[in-house]
């Protein structure tokens, strides 16, 4: 008789991970796992051009003809173009918008109108793909709240609450697709020998134990009394805990992505003392709100210093917020300075 054969490590591709999830719905379409899979279909396709961004050079640099004649885009645009048409035509959506543009992105008229809501940051960071270094992509996916016909502005402005998945892609030393359906926090990397995303992390808890602050303390000085003492908090100048180590690559997907794996808070205040970012830098739905649900996924928590980011009713489309997001403790204590050193 022959040997059984050994066991294999069990090999969970995105889209079975989605399909499984799907099950425990029965009364699903289909649709939201196929606009899932859509959008890691363009995560591989914004990967593989990132990997090519230093051969501008050879290539061609942004804006300039290349050799077949067309205009070569620059990253953002193009990573933008390419959510945007692998999901115009499907009829899963109703609406889109996307950090790039001013309004919400209508499905054109010639297609369908679906019952989501896809809300996206191209590419985050993306003053990082000059120095090879990290950037990523964002995504909040709603069910929309108007009835039927083309989607509107108000479909868009929903609070992180109402989110049903939120996910992102980085694009690192490899490429990695976060997501939640409100199912745990779930980690896949491409193989790029497959082309596929495999589940490398499944059900992320952020470590209880905390490593990094990551912020851009070169603006201490705008910041509040409540902020820079948190920040000497932090440091282990305050207080009496051991201070953390400091990490900041300017692309929030990076920031956040360490601190999910390592434990740790991210933040980006709002300047008191200087009048150019009264609310920080970081935009509420495109952001803020996806990075706040896996956060919560994951055992953490998010806040504007005040509030739960997930509670906040967005008014408009690129509203920024103050943004604390990383191990609850961390984002607590930063929340009790503010309330004790700014709240008059
Ligand atoms: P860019 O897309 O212009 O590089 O901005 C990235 C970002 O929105 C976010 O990803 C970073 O966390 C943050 O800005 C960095 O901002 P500072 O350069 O002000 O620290």
């Amino acid at each position: 008789m022959s040997k059984p054969l050994p066991e294999q490590p069990k090999i969970i591709t995105i889209e079975r991970h989605i399909l499984d999830e799907q099950r425990g719905h029965p009364e699903a379409t289909g649709a939201l796992t196929s606009l899932l899979y859509d959008i890691a279909l363009a995560g591989k396709f914004i990967a593989s051009r990132t990997t090519r961004a230093g051969l501008a050079e050879i290539l061609g640099s942004t804006e300039d003809i290349n050799i077949q004649g067309e205009t070569v885009m620059k990253l953002d645009q193009l990573a933008d173009q390419s959510i945007f048409r692998l999901n115009d035509h499907t009829g899963r959506l109703a609406v889109m918008a996307s950090e790039e543009h001013e309004g919400i992105l209508p499905i054109p008229a010639q297609f369908p109108s679906g019952k989501y809501v896809l809300l996206y940051d191209p590419l985050d960071g993306s003053s990082n793909i000059d120095y090879n270094a990290t950037i990523g992509t964002i995504f909040a996916i709603y069910r929309r709240t108007s009835e039927d016909g083309p989607g509107t502005l108000d479909d868009c402005l929903q609070p992180g609450r109402n989110m049903v998945v939120a996910g992102y892609m980085i694009y690192g030393s490899s490429t990695m697709f976060v997501y939640t359906s409100g199912h745990g926090a779930h980690g896949f990397t491409l193989d790029t020998s497959i082309g596929e995303f495999l589940l490398t992390h499944p059900n992320i808890q952020i470590p209880t134990r905390p490593k990094y602050y990551s912020t851009n303390q070169g603006y201490e000085r705008y910041w509040s009394n409540g902020i820079q003492h948190y920040t000497h908090w932090l440091q282990g100048k305050e207080g009496d805990q051991k201070g953390l180590s400091a990490r900041y690559i300017g692309a929030l997907v990076g920031d956040f992505h360490r601190n999910l794996l390592s434990g740790g808070i991210f933040y980006y205040p709002a300047d008191t003392h200087e009048p150019s970012k009264p609310h920080g830098k970081l935009r509420l739905v495109y952001e803020c709100a996806p990075l706040a649900f896996i956060a919560a996924q994951a055992g953490g928590y998010a806040s504007d210093g005040r509030q739960d980011i997930l509670d906040i009713q967005p008014v408009s489309l690129h509203q920024r917020t103050p943004f604390f997001v990383g191990n609850t403790s961390l984002v607590q204590m930063a929340e009790e300075f503010i309330r004790k050193f700014d709240s008059q």
